[in-house]
């Protein structure tokens, strides 16, 4: 239009003749049409032009635009800087806490302490089970009880497990909750109730009749929610006259100084260790604990570290009765528990280890001096407290106007606990200092100072010091808690026990399903920023804005990457997942009006896990079969869901199968349950084979658990944390967990499944991990990473079937991710099995691989895509070598009893040599394993079941080891 000027414009007119006074009208048409002829063009050229763009930029992508991690923890840190620190004073069983530096550098932020696996292999695992050991140890020297296990979730989850522990015992279905136990941990209990049959009553210990005999347990917390200590023994002598058990909930740190359960009768000890120096991480990760007297050592839930001998007759440690655990006895299982928290309980136990015993009475006295002088003020100050027994938790009635006060607190950047009356709670901790007093004593409006107050009250104000609840028996006298005081020691100490253990800092992990792939520095950076460590998770939603985007980018790349339209990241395993998929699915079939479907199908490969979850959901669990190729029996699998059609709930499949193929009909599958009526539940254990490449989502599973802490990236911190959300379909999202604190899903609430973890995101903390990776990676990247992952399987699995016979793969001849050993035959031709193998591979210097799963007497093996071939071919060498080694044996060179597979020369006392310096020569060293590449197993073959039959589940004491409760004793009494 500008190019026709308005003159030339009426010069057009008047030549065709048009009435000048319309020359606006036309100028304007024009206008219009050419500009929308030049958009046209654009729109025409667009494809052209978007070539040109991307051709430039796949240039610019190998030159300058390459994306850093420095880059993407930059942006990370401006999400984290969302996060507003304020003081909390919340309390409710999450605290501040001074994580001692050189725990949290030597051990939190260290490879050789967090890449670890599980402990199955014990004898490369001496140093954290040595750790665990101390855990447990500590728990019974604070509790006073006999025997706890070595971690489990959180404090809900634990006092789940402690009803369920109960009605095991003694099959009464009713079970009875102090309604003064915080509110998360009777959301997660009832929950829990809820799907396993059990009738849970909300009652004040007073309104608790037993006469019935009818109830299985009774649930309160010493000190309870309000801080309150009160005397409990009376109630469980009541509940022990009739045959009911008593279970504590209670906090380590306050029974240092106060008379601990195991001293008035409680049957089950349980609580969260996170003030033990593990920072409040929005929730989680923290390690919860468990303690039982003896007589109910065999129901407890969890892993247990037992102590057993060696070939040497050494004293060492391992698991101990793991015929309790889910990947053994599956539904039967006394808990659900496989990825505890071990890394969190380390960290307490050195907690432990570095303070000792009079340094935690210390901590505790100090945040009770305070609790008392902030008491006195508040008091002084014309307050009402509502309780005159406390140890650091305050209940207040204000003498003025609570808003006043919270806008006070609010200038301080302090919280509060405020409760749905008006009340008001403080919790202090061990970071309390006079300052920290001053200002809450401001915010109450007291006049005076916390010195001031303090000099007032003199010497004879001793709290409960001078009541009878005062502590008076010892605790941690172990020598392990009282040699390790100093930095210099604790330091030695941490890494004696680290050089005990294989990690990824040292060689390949291959063990199959465990995805033991790289943890990088750029991923672990961000969980020691304060922003996400330091910030309580009942805090008001506006102070975690970080968190809330972190979530919600992290969703959304899930919701991507697995098909799915939801996501819940309350669920802080991957069997806790399943266990709320399998919820979220019961309570959308009950909101059907379809109560009674119940049935679900499980083929006989899937993981110990999955069983035991479906019984947690108040499932019937119905076994598939599966054929010879390792797939699901597709027969068995119809005739199944034919016979169970009207009761159908859900099936269970792990998808590419647990034997490492990527079955073909899994979308034939999920079409036949869904024609009956029922809901596909897929094991996401397995992504680490998908991700990029195919999405449970599309092809027709409803609701699927994501272990981040294998596919994305969280490392395994020796046996947790782990996290395992959860992802479903649109029909299942309002069913997803809630919480009863912070609200989740606002108005969805009147459906969701209940709550699964204490947390209301689980393990919050270590999410950033599975963040940062998503980034880094990129979508290429990540499909990348599943084709490499396939690939390096493949490529094992290649070059050991000339020795080894593959058991399973697909129609086309290769594996998924990963691949099964068939070494069943050896039995009979070498008397060599799969558990010799793994243990002549120590030697070699490396972790066996998965053992006896899915498959008995097999070994799992998976690569991931961290490895690249040198380290691919080097274990493979090793595999190799070891069949020669075999081979000797079959073919009469080398001796079956005193050979390489079962002898560890260079640690075990053979007095029975007799064979030829060959066999010595052998035996000493592996061929070709470079020293400097070499690691020495600290120990000799362990005795398994010398351990079972001896239980000894805390650090054994200094003079005579006799077991305080033998097998014999048991079979006795
Ligand atoms: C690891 C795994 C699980 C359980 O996950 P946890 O976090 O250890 O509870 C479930 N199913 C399969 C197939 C697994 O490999
Ligand atoms: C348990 O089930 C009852 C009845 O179905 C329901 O009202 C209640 O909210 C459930 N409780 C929890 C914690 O899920
Ligand atoms: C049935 C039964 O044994 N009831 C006992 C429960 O405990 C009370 C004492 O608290 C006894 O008096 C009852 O006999």
């Amino acid at each position: 239009p500008c190019y026709y000027s308005v003159t030339t414009f009426s010069r057009i007119l008047a030549e065709f003749k048009l009435p000048q006074n319309m020359l606006p009208v036309y100028y304007f048409i024009f206008t219009v049409l050419s500009l929308s002829f030049v958009l046209l063009l654009f729109i025409l050229a667009s494809p052209v032009l978007h070539f040109l763009h991307t051709g430039c930029k796949a240039f610019q992508l190998k030159t300058v635009s390459i994306i850093c991690e420095n880059e993407i923890l930059e942006t990370l840190y401006n999400i984290a800087s969302k996060n507003m620190i304020w003081r909390s004073y919340i309390g409710m069983g999450y605290y501040n806490c001074s994580v001692p530096q050189p725990i949290a550098r030597n051990l939190l932020e260290n490879a050789g302490w967090v890449t670890q696996y599980t402990p199955y292999q014990p004898e490369v695992s001496q140093g954290r089970l040595e750790s665990l050991l101390n855990y447990q140890t500590m728990v019974c020297d604070i509790t006073g009880m006999d025997v706890a296990n070595a971690s489990l979730l959180d404090e809900g989850t634990a006092a789940a497990e402690a009803m369920q522990l109960c009605h095991r015992h003694n099959k009464r279905r009713k079970f009875y909750i102090d309604a003064r136990c915080h509110p998360q941990t009777i959301a997660v209990v009832q929950t829990r109730a809820n799907y396993t049959g059990v009738i849970t009553e909300l009652k004040l210990p007073h309104e608790m009749d037993f006469s019935g005999k009818d109830v299985s347990g009774v649930l309160f917390q010493y000190p309870d929610t309000e801080g309150k200590v009160e005397d409990f023994s009376e109630l469980v002598e009541r509940a022990h006259q009739n045959g009911t058990l008593a279970c504590c909930a209670t906090d380590l740190l306050a029974l240092c100084i106060l008379k601990p359960p195991g001293e008035f009768g409680v049957d089950v000890v349980l609580g969260n260790s996170q003030r033990f120096g593990v920072p409040l991480c929005y929730g989680g990760p923290h390690a919860a604990f468990f303690a039982v007297k003896e007589n109910l050592v065999r129901m407890m839930p969890g892993r247990m570290v037992g102590v057993t001998r060696d070939a040497n007759g050494k004293e060492v440690y391992r698991l101990a009765l793991q015929t309790r655990e889910q990947h053994i006895r599956r539904d039967k299982a006394t808990s659900n528990i496989c990825t505890a928290q071990a890394l969190l309980a380390n960290m307490a136990a050195m907690f432990g280890v570095y303070h000792g015993s009079d340094g935690l009475r210390h901590i505790a006295r100090r945040i009770h001096n305070a609790t008392l002088i902030l008491a006195e003020g508040l008091r002084r100050a014309g307050h009402k407290l509502h309780h005159d027994l406390f140890f650091d938790t305050l209940t207040i009635t204000c003498g003025c106007s609570v808003k006043e006060v919270l806008d006070r607190a609010a200038l301080r950047k302090i919280n509060f606990r405020v409760y749905s009356d008006g009340r008001l709670g403080v919790s202090l901790d061990e970071t309390v200092n006079e300052k920290d007093l001053d200002d809450i004593l401001w915010i109450f409006g007291c006049e005076s100072s916390a010195e001031l107050i303090a000099e007032g009250m003199g010497e004879e104000t001793k709290g409960i010091l001078s009541t009878p609840f005062k502590r008076t028996s010892k605790f941690l006298t172990h020598q392990v808690f009282n040699s390790y005081h100093s930095e210099t020691n604790i330091v030695r100490y941490m890494k004696r026990l680290e050089n005990k253990d294989i990690s990824l800092v040292h060689s390949m992990i291959p063990l199959g399903s465990c995805t033991m792939k790289l943890n990088s520095s750029a991923e672990l950076t961000p969980i020691s920023w304060k922003e996400f460590a330091n910030i309580h998770p009942f805090v008001p939603l506006d102070q975690a804005q970080g968190y809330q985007q972190l979530f919600k980018d992290l969703e959304k790349d899930l919701c991507e990457i697995t098909g799915y339209d939801k996501i819940s990241f309350q669920p802080n395993s991957g069997a806790q997942g399943e266990y709320a998929g399998l919820a979220a699915i019961k309570a959308y079939l009950n909101a059907k009006g379809e109560r009674h479907r119940t049935v679900c199908l499980i083929p006989k490969s899937a993981h110990g896990t999955n069983p035991a979850s479906a019984q947690m959901a108040g499932m019937k669990i119905q076994p598939i079969e599966v054929d010879k190729n390792g797939s699901i029996d597709i027969s068995h699998l119809k005739a199944m869901v034919d016979k169970h059609k009207e009761n159908l709930a859900a099936i269970m499949i792990t998808y590419p199968s647990t034997n490492g193929v990527f079955e073909e009909e899994i979308g034939d599958v999920c079409d036949l349950i869904h024609k009956h009526g029922g809901q596909v539940y897929l094991d996401g254990a397995n992504m680490n084979a998908q991700v990029g490449l195919c999405r449970p989502g599309d092809y027709g599973s409803d609701v699927s658990h994501l272990n981040l802490h294998k596919t994305f990236c969280i490392p395994h911190g020796g046996g947790g944390p782990g996290m395992g959300p959860i992802g479903v379909k649109k029909h299942l999202a309002p069913y997803l967990p809630t919480h009863p604190v912070i609200k989740i899903q606002p108005n969805k609430d009147a459906c969701s499944l209940g709550t699964v973890s204490a947390a209301p995101w689980g393990s919050s903390a270590i999410l950033p991990i599975s963040w940062v990776y998503i980034k880094t990676m990129g979508a290429k990247g990540l499909k990348h990473a599943s084709e490499i992952a396939i690939l390096n399987a493949n490529y094992m699995a290649k070059r050991l079937e000339k020795h080894y016979k593959i058991l399973f793969r697909g129609a086309r001849g290769y594996v998924a991710h990963e691949f099964i050993l068939d070494t069943r035959a050896f039995k009979k031709t070498a008397n060599i099995e799969a558990v010799d193998l793994a243990k002549r591979l120590q030697d070699y210097g490396f972790h066996a691989p998965t053992m006896s799963w899915p498959v008995a007497g097999t070994l799992m093996i998976e690569p991931t895509e961290s490895e690249d071939k040198a380290e691919l071919d080097r274990f493979c060498d090793a595999m190799i070598s070891i069949r020669q080694e075999i081979a000797d044996i079959e073919e009469g060179r080398m001796d079956p009893q005193i050979n390489p597979l079962k002898v560890r020369w260079h640690i075990e006392q053979v007095t029975s040599i007799s064979s030829t310096l060959e066999t010595y020569l052998r035996l000493r060293e592996p061929p070709f394993v470079k020293p400097e590449t070499k690691f020495w197993p600290t120990i000799a073959r362990i005795d398994d079941i010398y351990g079972d039959q001896h239980l000894v589940c805390t650090c054994p004491p200094m003079e005579a080891y006799e077991s305080p409760f033998s097998e014999q004793k048991r079979a006795s009494s």
